[in-house]
């Protein structure tokens, strides 16, 4: 399979240092070989251009959406590179970078494919809007933006409007929820596999019933949206902001693997690992076993 490698250094969506050499780290520590030995043909289109930003642009556009302009801007060519990608046959592996660029990542895969669904693996529900969240940074809002919820400007990030069903939105490993991110699940009936369910019910439980849901949904084409702080944080330290009583490595593994043997998995996004905090490199190693992982599967 041909995989375009995009990075993405962006930081602003978590207005925390660190994040944004993620894409470089793990180019130096033999990312694209690693593709290559599960033997595809890599591409490395390099790292999207972030715009310098300075302290005094932070609130420019309201306190409750931190750095806006440069967040739409970088997602906006983002979409283009990943829908550019799907259009020539091939699968982009999208770099962080903060999570904010999953707008403009599954922007992009919706306008390849109009019944697409969205995988968030993640600690957090990324469902915030400009009113509900406790931060103002726009890596806790991308899903329900993507959803067409929340400011006008992360809405329209490509094209104008919502981008993806809720009744195709999965979250899956979530346990740190905001009061508005709870009432908008709630209202929406999104599927959300906490945690607590998955201790319950296993990992296996969960894959089979989202698999169920993808059919019954005749949903065909699915991005996946990684967050490594799904990860339990003894086990992936390097990210910002960490949650207790994560995945185990092996639940992880298991969950993806499950994942991409539908078939149906067109790109797929790595992000919030951050350099700066990791232990060890124990959590850059992992993501690189995670990537072996994944390109050895596609
Ligand atoms: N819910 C919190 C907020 O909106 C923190 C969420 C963001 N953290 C992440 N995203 N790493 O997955 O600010
Ligand atoms: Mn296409
Ligand atoms: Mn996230
Ligand atoms: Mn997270």
């Amino acid at each position: 399979m041909k995989i375009n490698v995009i990075g993405v250094p962006l930081n602003l969506g978590c207005d925390r240092v660190g994040v944004e050499r993620a894409p470089n780290h793990l180019r130096e520590r033999g990312l694209m070989q690693i593709i290559r030995n599960n033997g595809h043909r890599a591409f490395d289109l390099g790292n999207l251009y972030v715009p310098p930003v300075s302290e005094a642009d932070k609130f420019t556009r309201g306190k409750g959406l931190k750095y806006l302009d440069a967040i739409v801007e970088v997602n906006n060519n983002l979409a283009e590179l990943v829908y550019d990608t799907l259009r020539g046959s091939a699968f982009p592996l999208v770099i962080g970078g903060d999570h904010s660029l999953g707008l403009g990542s599954a922007s992009g895969v919706g306008k390849c494919f109009d019944d697409f669904g969205i995988i968030w693996l993640d600690a957090h529900g990324d469902i915030n809007t400009s009113e509900t969240s406790p931060s103002g940074n726009i890596h806790g809002m991308p899903l329900s933006a993507l959803m067409g919820m929340g400011s006008e400007e992360l809405v329209n990030i490509y094209s104008p409007g919502n981008k993806v069903n809720p009744q195709n939105v999965f979250l899956v490993g979530t346990r740190s929820l905001d009061e508005g991110e709870s009432d908008l699940i709630r209202r929406e009936q999104l599927s959300v596999y906490t945690m607590e369910t998955i201790r319950l019910k296993g990992v296996g439980f969960v894959a089979e019933d989202i698999k169920r849901k993808l059919k019954e949904r005749k949903i065909r084409n699915i991005h996946f949206s990684i967050d490594v702080d799904s990860i339990d944080p003894r086990f992936a330290p390097g990210t910002g902001t960490r949650v207790s009583e994560g995945l185990m490595p092996d639940e992880f593994k298991s969950f993806v693997d499950q994942m991409l043997s539908t078939n149906l998995v067109k790109s797929l996004d790595l992000v919030e690992l951050n350099p700066d905090l990791d232990v060890n490199e124990q959590t850059s190693s992992l993501c690189l076993q995670i990537i072996d992982y994944i390109t050895s599967r596609l």
